[in-house]
């Protein structure tokens, strides 16, 4: 669902991440570019602008852009924003009560049966036995649909004749579940087309009789902003405790999921992710936030660099970068820097698309190849290390002999520093430096 915000919010934070220092005006751009984004994806427009204003602010306001990490740094703001969209109201499914009542509203087809069996499972995982109740009085078809979801998960279901009120039925559903030994009861109720005051009355006739832990309204998110008025409604009128967004894995853009909560002030507490039972997620806003930015875990790695790496001797590094005037003993320095965030595979597995060489480079450090490579520059000179053009067979044949390693591994490593010199300057953009210094260590 969320495929092509995705895809453009990586792009542009992507942008800002490649380098070191950003100026005020890149994360203009920046910004502009993530509301479009979240404009696109049918995101309501003033969620998207207090959005944008408050990731502007932190971003321009806290010294940051001066940082080398500037990029990652706005990258996280742009994602702790983006969880605390998502965050509102309390999360938690409370369970409480014996029977605890859980009732859920919608309207029409947007997924209530579905989600009544669905639920049922997680309740059953929770350790709980649930009972479900077939609370539309007027059509014997929904009482069907629930029974027959209801024998495929193993879970009674407590119907009444047509006819039957809402109330009566709800009630008789609590002293089945009683008989039953049942502690938790489940209602299915009946969705109208529309908002109407009958829909309502009866909704709140149904909390007055029985007073659920939690009245979920059950929301289809394909429908759009439109998911999003119909739950301003539904909250006006009925004390709903939480919010299940269905069809999450259907191609609408995602705007609606991503602005329920911060419109409506109730929580999103499950995901509907497909037509099947077992198709229930419990919705986590930093999870999600994290799987539509694509970051991998460069938070983890941020807050590692930030307490080990020292930003001077970094910024240094990163100045010789770009001026092409790295050296063998600057190598030296940036592997013992990398070395201290963690395991060399642990650190790329956090790089967004570095992952796939995490595996690579931690057998590279297995093997001993940094090792080897530490070891060989320093049985080199200060004058050596600085201009690798002076090593000659003799030379080289010392530097060899020095670090325990063969000759062809000392003219393999030359050769490849060589190379990666040549590649740098041809190169523009930290990011693709950083990607040549990583294919010199050997991680391609
Ligand atoms: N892909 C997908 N389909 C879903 C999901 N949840 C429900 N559906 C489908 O949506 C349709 C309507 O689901 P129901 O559970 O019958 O909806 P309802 O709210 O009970 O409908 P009424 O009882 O008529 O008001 C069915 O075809 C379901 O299979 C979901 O998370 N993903
Ligand atoms: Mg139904």
């Amino acid at each position: 669902m969320f495929d092509t915000l995705s895809e453009r919010l990586r792009k542009t934070l992507g942008s800002l991440t490649g380098r070191g220092r950003i100026s005020e005006a890149d994360v203009e751009v920046a910004m502009r570019e993530v509301r479009l984004a979240l404009l696109e994806a049918d995101v309501n427009f003033k969620v998207v602008k207090e959005f944008v204003g408050r990731v502007r602010e932190r971003a321009v306001g806290h010294d940051i852009l001066d940082s080398l990490s500037a990029g990652q740094q706005v990258v996280k703001i742009v994602n702790d924003e983006l969880v605390q969209l998502l965050s509102a109201g309390d999360r938690a499914f409370h369970l409480s009560g014996n029977p605890a009542v859980v009732s859920l509203v919608g309207l029409q087809g947007s997924g209530k049966t579905t989600s009544t069996a669905k639920l049922a499972r997680h309740v059953v995982k929770l350790g709980r036995r649930p009972l479900l109740v077939a609370a539309d009085p007027y059509r014997p078809a929904a009482a069907d649909q629930l029974e027959t979801l209801g024998r495929a998960i193993d879970i009674p279901v407590h119907r009444a004749p047509a006819g039957t009120s809402v109330v009566d039925i709800v009630r008789g559903g609590v002293e089945a579940a009683r008989r039953q030994t049942r502690d938790v009861v489940i209602l299915d109720t009946a969705g109208r087309l529309s908002l109407d005051e009958e829909l309502m009355a009866e909704i709140t006739a149904v909390n007055v009789a029985l007073k659920p832990i939690e009245t979920l309204l059950v929301v289809d998110a394909m429908t759009g902003q439109e998911a999003v008025a119909v739950a301003q409604a539904f909250v006006a009128a009925v004390p709903v405790t939480g919010l299940i967004l269905t069809k999450i894995d259907g191609d609408a853009r995602g705007g609606a999921a991503l602005s329920i909560s911060a419109v409506t002030g109730v929580p999103v507490k499950f995901l509907g992710t497909g037509e099947k039972t077992d198709a229930l997620e419990l919705f986590h806003p930093d999870r999600l936030a994290g799987r539509i930015l694509g970051m991998g875990d460069i938070l983890t790695l941020v807050e590692r660099a930030k307490e080990h790496v020292d930003q001077r001797q970094a910024a240094r590094l990163e100045e010789k970068l770009r001026k092409s005037s790295f050296t063998l003993d600057d190598m030296l320095e940036s592997m013992q820097q990398m070395q201290k965030m963690g395991p060399l595979g642990q650190v790329m597995s956090m790089i967004p698309g570095m992952g796939n060489l995490a595996g690579e480079a931690q057998a590279a450090v297995d093997r001993g190849d940094l090792k080897r490579t530490e070891a060989i520059i320093r049985a080199m000179t200060g004058n050596e290390r600085r201009d690798p053009t002076i090593l000659n067979a003799s030379r080289r044949r010392r530097i060899a002999a020095g670090s325990g390693t063969s000759l062809p591994d000392v003219n393999r490593l030359v050769k490849q520093f060589g190379d990666m010199q040549k590649l740098m300057k041809q190169l523009s953009g930290g990011g693709k430096r950083a990607a040549a210094l990583g294919a010199f260590m050997g991680w391609r």
